[in-house]
Parts: C-alpha cells; sequence; structure tokens
C-alpha cells in the first residue's frame, strides 16, 4: 500500500478544506438552529465538482474512488456533520447503488447525471418493522405490464424530501427472502403515489432531513429496476459496504474537529496557575484523543484503498464502521470532559458534536451488526 495521495487527490484535500473553511462553517450554526441544510449548499458542492468524486470518469465523475470519497467526507463532516451526512447519502449510497447494481444503460443513464449534482439521490431500506433485518421488508413491488407497482413505507430516509431520485427496496418474492427475494428501483421523488412525511426530530445532526416516504400504486417503468429481478439484497449490502466506509471517514472528520478544539481550549484555558494542558490529566486524555485518531485515520484509509484495489473489503469496512463509530464516541466525551463546564453548555459546538456523534454507532448497522457481519466472515474465512 503506498500512503502517499496522488497530485490529484492532494488537490481534492485541499479543494474540499477550502470548501469546508469558506462555505460550511459560515453556515453551520445556522444549519443547527434551523435543522435545515440549504440545498443551495448542497448545489455549490456541486459547482465545485464534489458530487461525484468516486463516480468512474466514463459516466461523468472524477473517478477518485472511496478514497476520494472519503477525503472529502473526512474534511466536510470538520465543518458540519448534517450536510457531510446529506452530501454523503446523496454521493455514497444514492450513486453507489447504482454503480454497485446498475445496467450498463443505468450507469450511463444515471451516472452522469448524479456526478454533476443535477439528480440528488437517496437510499430507502429500512422500515418500521425492519431495521437490523432489512429482509423483513413489506414494501412490495409487483409488475403489471411493462411497469412496477410499488406499495410500502420506508423510514429514516436521509435526503428524502430533497432527493431527486431514490433507491428503493422492495420484496418481489416473499419466500425467496433475501436470497433473491428482494429487488431495487430507482424511485424518481416526484412520481405520483409518493408521500413524504414529517422530517424527525434528533438528538444530534438535526440539519440533515430523516424522513418517511409511503409508496402508495407508486408506477415505475421496467427501467428504473436497478439490476436484477432479485438482484435487491446484494445491492444493498453492496452499497452498505461502502457506505459504512464512507462513515468511518465521517466519524474521523468529527474527531479531528473535537480534537482541535481540545488541544485549543486546553492550551488557553488556565487552572492552578498553568494552562490545563500543562496538567498530567488532561495531556492523558489529548494522547487518547490522539491514539484513537490514528487508529481511525489507519483504518479509513487503508480500507479505502482495497475497495479501489477491487479487493473483498466488507468485513474491514464493518470493523471500519465499528472501530471508527466507537472511538469518535470516545473523542468527544473526553472532549467535553476537557472544556469542563464550557463542554456542556450549548454556546460550544463541542455540545453539539458530542450529540452528533451518538447515531453513528446506530445508522447504516449498528455496533451489534457490524460485529455480526465480522464474526460471521471470520467463522467462515477465517482469522
Ligand atoms: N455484499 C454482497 N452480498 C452480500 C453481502 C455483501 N456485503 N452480505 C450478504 N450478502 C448476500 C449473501 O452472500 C447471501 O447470498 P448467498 O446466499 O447467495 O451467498 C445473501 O446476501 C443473504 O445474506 P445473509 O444470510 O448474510 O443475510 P441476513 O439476512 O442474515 O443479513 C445482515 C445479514 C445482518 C448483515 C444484514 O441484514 C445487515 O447488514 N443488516 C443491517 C442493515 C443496516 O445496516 N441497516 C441500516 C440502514 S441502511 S442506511
Amino acid at each position: 500500500m503506498d500512503l502517499n495521495l496522488s497530485e490529484e487527490l492532494v488537490l481534492l484535500r485541499n479543494l474540499a478544506k477550502g470548501f469546508t473553511d469558506e462555505r460550511i462553517r459560515p453556515a453551520a450554526a445556522e444549519i443547527e438552529r434551523e435543522h435545515r441544510v440549504p440545498r443551495a449548499l448542497i448545489d455549490a458542492m456541486a459547482e465545485a465538482g464534489l458530487m461525484g468524486v468516486a463516480v468512474p470518469e466514463e459516466y461523468g465523475g472524477a473517478g477518485l474512488g472511496e478514497m476520494g470519497l472519503c477525503i472529502v467526507m473526512d474534511e466536510i463532516t470538520r465543518g458540519d456533520f448534517s450536510v457531510a451526512v446529506t452530501y454523503g447519502a446523496h454521493a455514497s449510497i444514492g450513486a453507489m447503488s447504482v454503480l454497485v447494481g446498475g445496467t450498463s444503460a443505468q450507469l450511463k443513464r444515471f451516472l452522469p447525471e448524479m456526478a454533476s449534482g443535477k439528480l440528488l439521490g437517496a437510499y430507502a431500506l429500512s422500515e418500521a418493522g425492519a431495521g437490523s433485518d432489512p429482509a423483513a421488508m413489506t414494501t412490495t413491488a409487483r409488475k403489471d405490464g411493462a411497469s412496477w407497482v410499488i406499495d410500502g413505507e420506508k423510514v429514516w430516509i436521509t435526503n428524502g424530501d430533497m432527493a431527486d431520485i431514490i433507491t428503493v427496496f422492495t420484496v418481489t418474492d416473499r419466500e425467496r427472502g433475501a436470497r433473491g427475494g428482494i429487488t431495487a428501483f430507482l424511485v424518481p421523488r416526484e412520481s405520483k403515489g409518493v408521500t413524504i412525511g414529517k422530517r424527525e426530530e434528533k438528538m444530534g445532526q438535526r440539519g440533515s432531513a430523516t424522513v418517511t416516504i409511503s409508496f402508495e400504486d407508486v408506477r415505475v417503468s421496467d427501467d428504473n429496476r436497478l439490476g436484477g429481478v432479485g438482484d435487491g439484497f446484494k445491492i444493498a449490502m453492496g452499497t452498505l459496504d461502502r457506505g459504512r466506509l464512507a462513515l468511518g471517514a465521517n466519524c474521523l472528520g468529527c474527531a479531528r474537529e473535537a480534537h482541535a478544539m481540545s488541544v485549543d481550549y486546553a492550551t488557553q484555558r488556565e487552572a492552578f496557575g498553568k494552562p490545563i494542558s500543562d496538567h498530567q490529566a488532561i495531556q492523558w486524555m489529548l494522547a487518547d484523543n490522539a491514539c484513537d485518531i490514528y487508529t481511525m485515520e489507519s483504518l479509513v484509509y487503508r480500507t479505502a484503498w482495497m475497495c479501489d484495489q477491487k479487493r473483498a473489503f466488507g468485513r474491514e469496512s464493518a470493523m471500519t464502521k465499528l472501530v471508527c463509530s466507537e472511538a469518535l464516541d470516545r473523542v468527544v466525551d473526553r472532549a467535553v470532559q476537557i472544556h469542563g463546564g464550557m463542554g456542556y453548555s450549548a454556546e460550544y459546538k463541542i455540545e453539539q458534536l458530542y450529540r452528533d456523534a451518538r447515531v453513528t454507532r446506530i445508522y447504516e448497522g449498528t455496533s451489534e451488526i457490524q460485529r455480526l457481519v465480522i464474526a460471521r466472515d471470520v467463522i467462515k474465512r477465517g482469522s
């Protein structure tokens, strides 16, 4: 593995960092206050050329793979987690579901518009009774002539009320379940019969839109069926392998931000006649944060490299998501501790980072599901 970033990836990191400093940071307080990421900010990311980072060049993207996507996620999460999650629902699991499962006609039809940001994507797998066990979903699709008719309800859909095109997973053969019974469709949000519910009020990442979507007799053409009939579960899981990795990069960016704020605070705040960074109790927390961040960084970029090398990376992606989300929780917890009373005040951003971090151990597969994925692979393929 070559640890040097290519010239293109260095330029990409600078671009994402510049965008974060100039556009995301100044907007972050309002995003948190209003519980809304403005579409104009997403459009600005598109103008900056960030929406199709991992889309291959032949389909209009930058062709910088998961390494590129993780670099962008790492940088923009430092500015605001909600913006990064909004971006990720499109650039990671939305567009990547098309890349993972699309036919060659679909890659040509959808990816260029997704890479340019003209079509904003979203990914609809979870249901009220099917979170950790998506094969238990009840949303159905039935063939009717040359089209399909979708009925059911999806929950916790990031970008659900902003997206132009939503990857929806449905049951087409109840008996076969996860093995050939689930089929994915690319459903335009404006389709007749699609109803968007209200936004969830959440503990953290409050700016990102999380909604319920109902489908009532929603008719989509067979051309919008993603991949083959019955391929849906594998497409869902293959996409989540990438999503979990990118989420590790989100955790890394958030941890870096919390750590940088902690170092600044600890070197300025004085107690017992000297900066608190001169006290060993604080030094140990800073050291532990630095170790956690180094671990996260190593896992994220090694796993991204494996994905881009087209090696199997499902176990490694689950390990990255598990370790990074749990490490982030430790980092933000220490960051609050270092900030003392100020860390508990809503006037300091550290309080928001503490809340933003918590869901990373839950969404895109809980820590318990990641352990299950890792253990099954260890048993099947060896340690
Ligand atoms: N890539 C491609 N195919 C995969 C896969 C992957 N990462 N993981 C599983 N599959 C395939 C299996 O190979 C199997 O097919 P074959 O029998 O033909 O080999 C099929 O899918 C069923 O796999 P499995 O038996 O492992 O399915 P389970 O129902 O036991 O589910 C877990 C496995 C629990 C890992 C899965 O349901 C999961 O990830 N749950 C969490 C979902 C989640 O993250 N939700 C969050 C919301 S999405 S934002």
